[in-house]
């Protein structure tokens, strides 16, 4: 069990204006921000982050999406972090997520749902380090 996971604000929360609020939400729920930045990905470079989806018949939606405005990228601190990130943003799809979390405040549907969050410290670690250099952790 590692005591970091990593996260991602998507295009549709940047656009609806739910940034501030969904940082606040995280940092609340007792999560330290190590690294953070601001940035748009390319579709070339949404593809290689979401590559373990390449298979699955929404791949092309989600790279079309995710690269479609600004996000937000971070890495939290927090003991238990994948796990506990995991239940603070509820299910995938914000119909099924629990009350309170925050893709069933902030999040439209199954594919514009809001926040991404490591699902293992596995890809943890390997997502921190697609968007962030050791200069940039803290
Ligand atoms: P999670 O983000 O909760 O770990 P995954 O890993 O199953 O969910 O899916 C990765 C991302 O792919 C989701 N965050 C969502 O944006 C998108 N996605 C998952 N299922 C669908 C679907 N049925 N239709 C469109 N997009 C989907």
């Amino acid at each position: 069990m590692s005591n970091r996971t990593f996260t991602m604000i998507k295009p549709d929360a940047t656009a609806k204006g739910y940034t501030g609020t969904i940082i606040n939400q995280i940092i609340e729920a007792g999560f330290t921000i190590k690294a953070m930045k601001w940035t748009k990905l390319t579709t070339e470079q949404a593809g290689e982050f979401y590559a373990i989806h390449k298979k699955r018949p929404f791949f092309g939606e989600l790279v079309t999406f995710m690269s479609s405005g600004p996000i937000v990228a971070a890495i939290l601190e927090k003991k238990n972090a994948v796990n506990d990130f995991r239940k603070l943003i509820g299910a995938t799809n914000p119909a099924q997520a629990e009350e309170g979390t925050i893709r069933k405040k902030y999040a439209a549907s199954v594919g514009e749902n809001a926040v991404h969050g490591s699902d293992s410290d596995e890809n943890a670690l390997i997502e921190s380090d697609f968007f962030f250099s050791k200069l940039e952790r803290f």
